[in-house]
């Protein structure tokens, strides 16, 4: 496992570490910070502590917290380069409305107006409200409240349901809440890992630096293409996309066949095991081999690794979520951990690797799928209990949760939506089947978007920009994918007149005439943290004894302890967890003659989703200047094409021009990747409107595409 090698930890990290700057190849004076602030990372769950060096009020240098139980004084590079992203190119520096700059007052007042006009006209859902997994904790927790109580409408998502929706569903379906059952350190301790659809050493790669401490597990990785995280395995499982079902109900199939299961915990702790035996009875290795394309025996093998190890952990990211059967494929991927027991103990836990700094969050402030503290829409003793909480009167809270995201853009363009808040989040690069979104954004009677940059891709739409504070210039908390809460603090102020978007929320309130009953008093996230505090008490996301200096002494604090269920107890109406059985289906949009590959999208460890941050990050751009598409040799040989040769990808939808050709092994004949980073040929465009039922999760992973060069 060499993985300093693979992702040039080291090098990076002692640059930084002796004050050298990577782009000049000189020790600059200039990055010398006279102070340390100490906050966590804004880019990925991972959660790695860090300081900011501040040097005359600019942001010099990070360097990784050595204290901090994460990551232990280590950063991958766009940790080591964050401070960069705080004076890039393109900063919202003062509101914009119709193009041009106006007061913050009038911004608000315009706002207001706008919206509640349209509410007073077509009703209070016809305004709807999109944010992200990239604000802190406070933020959501008064942003949903701002949104459900102050606005009255329920039609609020996030971004997370283009990510973690998937195994929020999933989990609640099969343990009764959501809620990741493990921690980091189960990947130290765990004498077989798993991991399905997580490439970590390009996505999570300070947690990868887990698998160096435990060498002695089997390292197991189920992906269609031959990633950096597939490299480091010890069995790589080139799986045929969207066949995850199969292949791990066949292992179900093998544990109940051998015996390997853990009857004492199925009668103990869990309902559907007959009609799981029943329905996996087909799902014999020698049929899953067909779906998935593994030899029976591989599969069989495996099986028997899992069934027979001592304290076996999943993980998955979004090779599973991003699929129509996503949830589902995580139930799946439950039931293993059910089965066998390989939950609630040290190095056992099915384990869901969350993608943004602070996607937990917001699925713990809720307001969104649930309400805050894993609450209930569905429940009237959830809901009396937060209507007494709040003292507002139980009717004001829905019983039902609002449109998700996806459906959000469909109400817009059956013109029930008229009004839309979109709240760092950029889905003019990210959002799937670009045509779709681009017709909702133009055609919206008002649209507001409030982000840290301006222009963006989704910005250029708006009627109005709200600058927003980002990362390193504001307080509060991130929860990261092992439940621990950590401490931002901002470093520096935002640049301009941009502020806190808790600061504007407040505002909002202010001026909408509900801060009295809805925020009284409040003036910092550390007021909004304090009723958290509260709301959150006996829940289990519970932070009743946590202080925000606590957090900052402690390297963070998890909620719920080190691991969830250790005591076989769910949050079900009876106690049990549910075994589920579970189909495979086949992908929508299968190959076919006019359009014969599939095509695969995702990540690399330069660049952060739609580079709004990294893009005007130099050393991070330089690595990675601009997409690609790989294509196995096989297929550029049929098509006659060579290495860096710039070619067309073309879906029924839409086409990207001038990608650049990497032929490679890594991707199997017949398939193709892209990573959906770069606007300027966008993915996005050719990926389709198909989404999970239970869920609302795209089917980002498969899409059918031709590939042509560019200049035919
Ligand atoms: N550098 C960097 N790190 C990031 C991010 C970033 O933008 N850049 N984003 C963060 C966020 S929000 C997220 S959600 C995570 C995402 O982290 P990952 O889920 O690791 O990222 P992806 O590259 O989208 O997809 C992971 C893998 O799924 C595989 N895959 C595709 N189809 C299938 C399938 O059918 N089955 C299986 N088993 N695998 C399949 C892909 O080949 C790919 O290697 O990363 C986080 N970390
Ligand atoms: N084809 C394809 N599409 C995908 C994926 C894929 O794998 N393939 N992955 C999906 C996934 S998992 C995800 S999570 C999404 C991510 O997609 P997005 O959420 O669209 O990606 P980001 O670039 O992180 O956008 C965040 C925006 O918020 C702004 N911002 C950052 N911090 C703050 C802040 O504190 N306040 C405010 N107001 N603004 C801020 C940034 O400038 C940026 O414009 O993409 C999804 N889209
Ligand atoms: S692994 Fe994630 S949290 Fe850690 S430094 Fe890198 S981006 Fe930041
Ligand atoms: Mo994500």
């Amino acid at each position: 496992m060499n993985l300093k090698r693979l992702v040039g930890l080291d090098t990076l990290a002692e640059q930084y570490a002796y004050g050298e700057d990577p782009e000049f190849g000189h020790v600059s004076a200039s990055r010398v910070a006279d102070r340390w602030v100490r906050t966590t990372c804004g880019y990925c769950s991972v959660g790695c502590g860090m300081l900011i060096g501040v040097r005359d009020g600019r942001a010099v240098a990070v360097r990784g917290d050595e204290h901090h139980s994460v990551n232990r004084g280590k950063l991958c590079p766009k940790g080591l380069s964050e401070h960069h992203t705080l004076d890039a190119p393109g900063r919202a520096q003062y509101p914009v409305l119709d193009g041009q700059r106006v007061t913050w007052d009038r911004a608000i007042d315009v706002m207001l107006e706008r919206i509640t006009a349209i509410q007073a006209r077509y009703g209070k859902e016809s305004f709807g409200v999109i944010s992200t997994g990239q604000l802190v904790t406070e933020e959501f927790y008064t942003l949903g409240k701002l949104v459900q109580l102050g606005f009255g409408t329920r039609h609020y998502d996030g971004n997370t349901t283009l990510c973690m929706a998937s195994a929020v569903s999933g989990y609640k379906r099969s343990f009764g809440s959501d809620g990741p059952p493990g921690s980091y350190e189960d990947m130290a301790q765990a004498d077989l890992i798993l991991l399905i659809g997580a490439n970590i050493a390009d996505n999570h790669p300070i947690l990868c630096q887990r698998l160096l401490e435990n060498p002695g597990a089997t390292l197991i990785v189920a992906d269609p293409r031959v990633t950096k995280t597939a490299m480091l395995a010890d069995i790589f499982l080139p799986l045929k996309p969207h066949s995850d079902i199969a292949l791990v109900n066949a292992m179900a199939h093998v544990l109940i066949r051998d015996g390997l299961v853990n009857i004492g915990y199925i009668e103990r702790h869990t309902t559907g095991f007959e009609e799981l035996r029943r329905h996996i009875a087909k799902y014999t290795p020698d049929y899953a081999a067909g779906i998935t394309g593994l030899a029976p025996d591989v599969i069989e093998r495996v099986a028997l690794l899992y069934g027979r190890a001592k304290a076996a952990f999943i993980g998955w990211t979004m090779g599973v979520n991003h699929s129509t059967q996503g949830a589902e494929t995580v139930n799946a991927i439950n039931n293993l951990a059910l089965l066998t027991g390989h939950i609630g103990r040290a190095g056992a836990a099915p384990f869901s690797i969350t993608g943004q700094c602070n996607a937990m969050g917001t699925r713990e402030a809720g307001f969104t799928s649930g309400l805050p503290g894993y609450r209930k829409f569905e429940s009237a003793a959830d809901r009396q209990e937060l209507a007494s909480l709040w003292g507002v009167d139980a009717s004001r809270i829905p019983v039902s949760r609002g449109l998700a995201y996806p459906d959000i853009i469909e109400a817009v363009l059956a013109k029930r939506i008229r009004a839309l808040w979109i709240i760092a989040t950029n889905p003019a690069v990210s959002f799937p089947n670009h045509g779709v979104l681009k017709q909702a954004l133009e055609t919206v009677e008002f649209l507001v978007v409030q982000d840290g940059f301006h222009p963006t891709p989704t910005s250029q739409f708006a009627h109005l920009v709200l600058p927003a504070a980002i990362w390193g210039e504001k307080e509060g908390t991130y929860t990261n994918s092992e439940r621990r809460v950590s401490k931002v603090n901002a470093a520096v102020p935002p640049p301009g007149e941009a502020r806190p978007d808790f600061d504007i929320f407040l505002q909002l309130a202010g001026r909408l005439g509900v801060q009295d009953e809805l925020f009284p008093g409040w003036q910092t996230s550390r007021d909004a943290f304090e009723e958290w505090k509260r709301v959150s008490r006996g829940r289990m996301c519970d932070y009743s004894a946590i202080t925000y200096e606590d957090i900052e002494t402690r390297g963070g604090v998890q909620w719920g302890g080190e691991r969830l269920y250790a005591d076989g107890r769910y949050p079900t109406d009876d106690g049990r967890a549910r075994l589920f059985a579970i189909e495979w289906q086949p992908f929508p949009e299968q190959p076919n003659r006019d359009y014969p590959f599939v095509l695969n999208t995702g990540r690399t460890v330069e660049h952060w989703h739609t580079r709004t941050k990294t893009g005007g990050v130099p050393i991070l751009q330089g690595m990675s200047p601009r997409a690609w598409l790989e294509m196995n040799p096989r297929d550029a040989r049929k098509l006659g094409l060579k290495p860096h040769d710039r070619v067309t990808v073309e879906s029924s939808r839409n086409r990207v021009d001038n990608v650049e050709l990497r032929v490679t092994e890594i991707i199997a004949p017949g398939h193709v990747f892209m990573p959906f980073h770069y606007v300027e040929t966008n993915s996005n465009l050719l990926t389709q409107s198909a989404y999970d039922p239970i869920s609302r999760e795209p089917n980002f992973k498969q899409c059918a595409v031709k590939v042509l060069r560019t200049d035919q």
